[in-house]
This record gives C-alpha cells, sequence and structure tokens, in this order.
C-alpha cells in the first residue's frame, strides 16, 4: 500500500525512516505507539512492515533484543518520549551487556524546549541519559540525516560486539518533509554492516599450540559462538579435537546436550580441573567465576589457578579482563574457528587427543551425576515439585526440538537449564548475562515471529509477574506460544511468615493458589491448571499440537526450591541460613 505523501513529489521525515529501515532489510518493529511515534507505527503497518505492539516497552525492547541475537540483525524497539523511552532503555542495557544488536528508537520533545529546561511536554535530555548505558547513541535533527542516522545505528549495532545502540528521533523530525527523490538519494544500504574480523595467524599458531600440548583441555561455548551462527564448524572444532565442552547456558544446543563429549553433568569438576580452557564467545564474568573458582549451590570446590586460557573474541579488549590470557585469538568467532580447524586439519591424524584418563574422569563424574539425576527424576511426589514437572518438559523438548525454549526464574531456570536437554542451535533463550527477570514474555514473542513456530516458556511465579501482561499481546497476535508458570506462591519458596504476625504476608509470599490461567483466558487464549505431571504433559503437548495460545499454571510443592537457586553464594541472607 502507498500513502499520499509518498505520491507527491514531497517525503516526510515519518517515511523516510521506514523506508530507511527497510531498504536494510528490517521487516519487524516492536514498540509501543503514544506521542509522538503513533503515526509511525500506522505508517510502518501501511508500508508493510511488521508492527507487534507491546503493554509496556520494556517487553518490546526485550523482544527486539532477542531477534537480533537470533537474525544477527538489529532488533527494532520503538517507543514515545520520556517514559516510553526509560522503560525501553532497560532493555536497551540489558542487550548491550549481552552483546545483543539492538535499536531502541524513542521520539523526544523540541529540542529548544528540552535544552532550556523550559518544561515541556515528557521533557527529557534522551541522548544524554542513554549514552552511558548503550554501545552508541545518535540523535537526527534533519529529514535528509535519517539515513545516515539509521545507517550508522545498524552499523554501531551489528559490527564487532554487538550492543543497543539508541536513536533519538524529535518530533519535529517527523513532520518535515523534502523533495521526495532526493530523500530517497539520501537513504544508505549499508554494505557489509558486520565485515568479518580475520584473526592474525600468529594468534591462531599460538592457540593451537597450547592446546595441542593439554593434557586436560576443555572448551567453553558462550551464547556469542550461539550468536556467531558457525554451528557446524564449532561442532568439528570439538569432534575433531576431542576435547570435552561445556557449554553455556544459551549455548546449550550448539551440539545436541546428549553429545558424548558434553561435561555439562560434570560442570564442577571439569573447571578447576582443566589445565588448558579454550573460551568461545564467553566471557569470564560471574557466570564462570571470573576464571578463579569458587562456584555455586554452597559448594565451595577448589579454587581453578594454573590453567592457561584461549578466549576467542571479537572484542580484543576482552582479554586479560579478569585473569591472563595466554593466548587471545581476536576476531568473528567464524573466521577464528575457521582458522583453528584449517590448522587441526593440517595435523593430519596427528592432532593428540585429550588423554583417557582425563576423559575417563570425565565420564565417571558425569554418569554418577547422570544416574543422580535419573533417579530423582524418575520420582512422582505429590504435590508435584521442579523435577517431576521438568521431567515432563524435558521429554518434550526432546519429542519437539525445534521449539524454542524461554527460561527465567531462580530454581525454575536453574533446576530448567540442567534437566532440560537442547538438542539444536538458538533455541535457548534466558536470562543471560545479568541474571535479569522479566525477558519472559517478550522474548516468547520475538521468538514466535521470528521462529513462526511454537515456543514454550517455562517462568518462575515471581518472573513471569513482570511481564504476565503481554498475554494479551500473545492472544492479540494469535502466537504459538505456552507459557508454564511453575507456581509455588512465592519467590523462592511460599512458605515464608511474617515474624511479627502482622497482617501483611512475608515480603516473599504472594496469593496463595493464585490462577494464572485465567489470565490467559481472559484474553480469548487456552488457561489450564496443572496439578500433575500427566496433566502438564497433556497440556504441553496439546499447545504445541495446536499453537493456541496457552497458559499452564503448573502448580509446583511451596516448600520445593531453595532461596536464590544454585547462586546462594550471591545472597547474604541465605548464606546465613
Ligand atoms: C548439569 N548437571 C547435570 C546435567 N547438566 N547433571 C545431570 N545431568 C545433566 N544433564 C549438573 C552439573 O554438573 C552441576 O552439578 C549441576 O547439575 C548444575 O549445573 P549447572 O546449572 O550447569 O551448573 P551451576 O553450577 O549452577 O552453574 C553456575 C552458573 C549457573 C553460575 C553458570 O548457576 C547460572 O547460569 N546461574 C544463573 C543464575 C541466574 O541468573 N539466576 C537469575 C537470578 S535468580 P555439579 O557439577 O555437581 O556442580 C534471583 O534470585
Ligand atoms: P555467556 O553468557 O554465554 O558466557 P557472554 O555474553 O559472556 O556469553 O559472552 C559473549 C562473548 O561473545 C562476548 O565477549 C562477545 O564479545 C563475543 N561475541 C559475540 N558475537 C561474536 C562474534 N560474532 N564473534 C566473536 N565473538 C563474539
Amino acid at each position: 500500500m502507498t500513502t499520499d505523501t509518498q505520491t507527491t513529489a514531497e517525503i516526510d521525515g515519518f517515511h523516510l525512516v521506514i523506508e530507511a529501515l527497510k531498504l536494510n532489510g528490517i521487516d519487524t518493529i516492536y514498540g509501543l505507539p503514544g506521542i509522538p511515534i503513533t503515526d509511525l507505527t500506522r505508517m510502518a503497518q501501511a508500508e508493510g512492515m511488521r508492527m507487534i505492539s507491546f503493554r509496556h516497552e520494556q517487553n518490546a525492547g526485550n523482544a527486539a533484543a532477542i531477534a537480533g541475537f537470533l537474525t544477527q540483525k538489529p532488533g527494532i524497539c520503538l517507543t514515545v518520549s520520556a517514559p516510553g523511552f526509560l522503560n525501553g532503555l532497560n532493555a536497551l542495557t540489558n542487550a548491550t551487556t549481552n552483546c545483543f544488536p539492538m535499536i531502541l528508537i524513542s521520539g523526544s520533545s523540541e529540542r529548544e524546549i528540552v535544552d532550556l529546561q523550559q518544561g515541556d511536554y515528557e521533557e527529557m535530555d534522551q541522548l544524554a541519559i542513554a549514552k552511558p548505558l548503550c554501545k552508541a547513541a545518535y540523535r537526527v535533527l534533519h529529514a535528509e540525516d535519517i539515513g545516515v542516522g539509521v545507517a550508522r545505528a545498524i552499523r554501531a549495532a551489528v559490527s564487532g560486539r554487538p550492543g543497543g545502540v539508541y536513536l533519538d528521533l524529535p518530533a519535529k523530525l517527523f513532520a518535515q518533509s523534502m523533495d521526495a527523490e532526493a530523500g530517497r538519494k539520501s537513504l544508505i544500504k549499508v554494505i557489509d554492516p558486520a565485515p568479518r574480523q580475520i584473526p592474525a595467524p600468529d594468534a591462531v599458531q599460538r592457540a593451537l599450540e597450547l592446546l595441542k600440548n593439554a593434557k586436560r583441555p576443555l572448551i567453553i561455548l558462550g551464547k556469542g559462538a550461539a550468536y556467531a551462527q558457525a554451528d557446524a564448524d564449532i561442532r568439528a572444532l570439538v569432534e575433531k579435537t576431542g576435547i570435552p565442552y561445556l557449554p553455556m547456558s544459551m549455548a546449550k544446543g550448539l551440539l545436541p546436550d546428549t553429545h558424548p563429549q558434553s561435561a555439562a553433568a560434570a560442570r564442577s569438576y571439569v573447571l578447576p580441573e582443566a589445565d588448558v580452557v579454550m573460551v568461545i564467545g564467553a566471557r569470564l564474568n560471574w557466570l564462570l567465576s571470573h576464571g578463579k573458582g569458587r562456584t555455586w549451590g554452597g559448594k565451595s570446590p577448589k579454587a581453578w589457578g594454573g590453567q592457561k586460557f584461549v578466549q576467542i573474541d571479537i572484542s580484543p579488549q576482552e582479554a586479560d579482563s579478569n585473569v591472563r590470557i595466554d593466548a587471545p585469538v581476536v576476531g568473528d568467532i567464524g573466521s577464528c574457528v575457521a582458522a583453528m580447524l584449517h590448522g587441526i586439519n593440517a595435523a593430519g591424524g596427528n592432532w593428540p587427543k585429550p588423554s583417557g584418563d582425563w576423559l575417563g574422569a570425565i565420564d565417571q563424574r558425569k554418569s554418577t551425576n547422570i544416574a543422580k539425576m535419573g533417579e530423582t527424576l524418575a520420582k512422582n511426589p505429590s504435590p508435584m515439585n521442579y523435577h517431576s514437572a521438568l521431567n515432563v518438559m524435558r521429554d518434550v523438548i526432546k519429542g519437539n526440538p525445534d521449539v524454542m525454549l524461554v527460561n527465567e526464574g531462580a530454581n525454575a531456570l536453574d533446576f530448567t537449564r540442567s534437566i532440560v536437554d537442547m538438542y539444536k542451535p538458538r533455541k535457548r533463550i534466558d536470562v543471560g548475562t545479568w541474571g535479569v527477570m522479566g525477558i519472559g514474555m517478550g522474548f516468547a514473542v520475538a521468538a514466535a515471529v521470528v521462529s513462526g513456530g511454537p515456543v514454550i516458556a517455562v517462568e518462575g511465579d515471581s518472573a513471569f509477574g513482570f511481564s504476565g501482561m503481554e498475554v494479551e499481546t500473545i492472544c492479540r497476535y494469535n502466537l504459538p506460544v505456552c507459557v508454564v508458570v511453575f507456581n509455588n506462591n512465592g519467590v523462592y519458596k511460599g512458605t515464608d511468615v511474617n515474624p511479627t504476625g502482622g497482617p501483611d504476608v512475608a515480603p516473599t509470599v504472594f496469593v496463595k493458589g493464585a490462577r494464572y490461567d485465567k489470565m490467559m483466558e481472559a484474553f480469548g487464549g487456552v488457561g489450564v491448571h496443572a496439578t500433575t505431571p500427566a496433566e502438564l504433559r497433556a497440556a504441553v503437548e496439546e499447545a504445541v499440537r495446536s499453537r493456541k495460545p496457552t497458559l499452564i499454571n503448573a502448580v509446583i510443592d511451596e516448600t520445593a526450591g531453595t532461596e536464590s537457586g544454585r547462586i546462594t553464594s550471591l545472597n547474604p541472607s541465605a548464606k546465613k541460613k
């Protein structure tokens, strides 16, 4: 459909923005209409873009961010000024922290009034506020600069280490008009937005030498490796070297979790014991105990110490951020892994396999942990607990490996990560680097929009609350999303009591016996109240089959779970208990 402005000799700012995005292959906007961008949302739809409207900008922002991760194109989030912008900013910052490419486009109030602080409608210096919280931030004041503004935002989001970009578009810009031909000529189709970065041959050689001489090598795959979409080469690198690997949470499925070289079930053994660790697209941050040891769940295994590290990363500044990196390999993961493979192939059959002792010790740990897990999963307690419920989810994902799995919570996150095996790359998306709650429904919407296939969101009842209103969005767009709320009546558990005996419940406790399923029914979706694994199984399988928006209120024993899940060590009060 073509609108009036386009057929005349003039083109306005609204249409230049839309055309600039479309020219760069961007076909979807996640956002929320309002002043001054309501017409932009209407016109984008009229011009054939998919406009997914949310109920809160943070969820739209999370959707855009994960769409960026899944597609390697910047996800676009569109918001109104000041408060809407701030709501979206949370997701933009989270995207930047997670290295997801995203562009937050916000309308803003009149510069002249904002800069003199004269009290405009939704007055705020948005550009200044966004700048320290994202990878790059730009403002466009003139219609003829829209092409450059969008091009710069795209390049900044996807080149090098991906991240979040803020694009500030003042209200006046949209109404500006210019000669249509000149306007279209001013738009830029970005050539090679994320140029390959080929690693230096000597850096590759240094890394190969270190690996070759390792006695107890280990590979850690992070979400950067998943983002890179170099799946076949990564698998070949792991298999040709025979090195055991550990997937970070969103790298699960890069190789199937059932792969014999997966050391996931021996995590706390392999991390301190390895002598050379090759980290591919993961940072040695808190999730890897800063490369130093100390771990989780109240355990205190020996510090790592003495390991040598190879780190493959696109950011030259990442190496040495926590511990010495003996062989940094800087470049895009596709090129780096290809170069490493080339070196390994060149060694022909002479590439040494890791020692039998090392592999045997890992296998032993794995078998013990897997057997222990098997026993726990086989139990069928009443009421249902995390394990008996997740045993069902594990089977469903095994039977439907293309389903996208969204996961957030504390125990609901930790148990799902270790119990539910993933079989394909980029099928598991979760709380990421910050361990942030609230990504659930935004991620679920985008996963359904991007993949076109079924999505299951395993949600703690607390985590679900942060984005729960988007079940209306799921119903409105009729998305094949099945939300499973693990309902144990509270944050961590539902058993805390107010020590004063006063009328208020404890801060961690919710309404007991809440029926989250009714929320989905309110908007025309399917709601199911499941109290047994059999009921849960039937409901999830039906949701995946029917593709109807579904919310299953899975009632979990309110005494199940531990405070802070597996990261008790970060919670002073849990440590004290
Ligand atoms: C893993 N494990 C298994 C399996 N997979 N056992 C049997 N079978 C299978 N398939 C074992 C694994 O060896 C560990 O046991 C244990 O299960 C847990 O595995 P996990 O989850 O990989 O390991 P761990 O130590 O919890 O990982 C640390 C972590 C993780 C920091 C990477 O906890 C994490 O990602 N946390 C994020 C938490 C978060 O963001 N929370 C949100 C905020 S919650 P052992 O080897 O015996 O240790 C707000 O309160
Ligand atoms: P995880 O949370 O899974 O451990 P992180 O988010 O900590 O992963 O790390 C991802 C790393 O991957 C970042 O250091 C980032 O620079 C890097 N990265 C992202 N994309 C690429 C890419 N295409 N090539 C190389 N490195 C990448």
